[in-house]
């Protein structure tokens, strides 16, 4: 039998890294798409860079995927590429529309071009729901964004759920709440937050400074949630999924369980910063993964605490 093969959008991020290992494993031939940059940017997929084929192209430019599409022939398209960074959305909301949004559209229309039998994967976000409308929330729950990034993934949602009504595409939606991991990158809370505990365990920092605590997220692992991506390109057809613990913490709670970890408690090195609160918050967000469980069969392995002594050991590795 051929091998199945898969392009991945975002491939050099936390995502696109593990599910390229996952593909990999799965024995398909992995496509990733990488933009442009003036130094290479290859620290999460190094150990798999002879593994993977890597072609040049951009979701702001549409030419340059119907080109890769044609070229390459993928069965299975991951789109993970955005600017992921909620905050960065507020101070550059045309770019993350551009990228997060409308971005959306530029490959599902390359795909319909292509080959609209290919199958779509969109990363949506637990950011869409926002201001929440119920808890816990699923994929029945009305949305409201609360931030430029929100309100773009919105767009991407919906694209992709009406490329699939117009064309009959296979194109699905993964509704994905926070997930982490020691490849995360430095500016989201979670890796913020384990860094500076490793960072002050060894001595080389005394102080972490953060915004909002008491905001609630349902934090997962990376490596089971792109678990969750392939399983919904391989059912009968396609549909959207909310991928989720269906647990919360708090920030809070985190940095308790994170300074802990090696013995400090957070109270003595957390510093409130004003500059680290966003304009509009979004204060809790906890899935219902009901649906996923049933029709995909998925479940997370790795719980909150295992997740964040993983990422505090990793840190702590990292900067000896
Ligand atoms: P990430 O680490 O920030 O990775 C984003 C990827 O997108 C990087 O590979 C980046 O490339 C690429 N990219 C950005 N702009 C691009 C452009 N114009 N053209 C082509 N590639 C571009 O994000 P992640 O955490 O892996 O998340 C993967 C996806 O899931 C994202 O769409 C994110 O919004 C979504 N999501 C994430 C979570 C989460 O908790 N992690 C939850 C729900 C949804 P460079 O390396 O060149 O910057
Ligand atoms: O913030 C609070 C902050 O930036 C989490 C992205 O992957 O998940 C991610 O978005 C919470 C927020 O992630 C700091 O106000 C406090 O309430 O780690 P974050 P996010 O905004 O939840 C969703 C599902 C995505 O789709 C996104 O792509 O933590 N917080 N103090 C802080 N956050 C940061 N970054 N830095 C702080 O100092």
């Amino acid at each position: 039998m051929a091998k199945k093969r898969a392009l991945i959008t975002g491939i050099t991020g936390q995502d696109g890294s593990y599910l390229a290992e996952y593909l990999l494993e799965q024995g398909y031939d992995v496509i990733g798409m990488i933009r442009r940059s003036s130094t290479v940017n290859f620290e999460r997929i190094h150990h798999i860079q002879d593994k993977v084929t890597l072609v040049a192209g951009d979701l702001l430019d549409e030419v340059s995927m119907i080109h890769l599409l044609r070229e390459h022939r993928p069965s299975e398209v991951y789109n993970l590429a955005a600017q992921s960074f909620v905050q960065t959305s507020f101070s550059q909301p045309v770019f993350t529309g551009e990228v997060t949004g409308l971005g959306v559209t530029r490959i599902l229309d390359a795909v319909r071009v292509v080959d609209p039998g290919i199958r779509f994967y969109q990363a949506s976000s637990s950011e869409m729901f926002g201001k929440v409308q119920a808890v816990p929330q699923s994929e029945t729950t009305p949305f409201y964004p609360r931030s430029p990034y929100g309100v773009a993934k919105l767009y991407g949602h919906w694209i992709t759920v009406n490329y699939r009504e117009s064309y009959d595409m296979y194109a699905c939606s993964g509704i994905l709440f926070n997930h982490e991991s020691p490849r995360r990158g430095l500016e989201f809370v979670t890796r913020k937050i384990t860094n500076a505990v490793a960072r002050i365990k060894l001595g080389k920092d005394k102080e972490l400074r953060l915004g909002n605590l008491d905001a609630k997220r349902d934090w997962g692992y990376a490596k089971d949630y792109v678990r969750a991506m392939h399983l919904m390109l391989q059912q009968d057809t396609a549909d959207d999924y909310v991928v989720s613990t269906g647990e919360t913490y708090s920030v809070r709670r985190f940095c308790e369980i994170a300074f802990g970890h090696v013995g400090l408690n957070y109270q003595d090195y957390v510093v409130i910063d004003e500059r680290f609160y966003r304009p509009a918050e979004v204060d809790l967000l906890v899935g219902d993964p009901a649906k996923a469980n049933k029709n995909l069969g998925w479940k997370p392995e790795v719980t909150f605490e295992q997740l964040v002594t993983m990422m505090v050991d990793s840190d702590l590795q990292a900067n000896k």
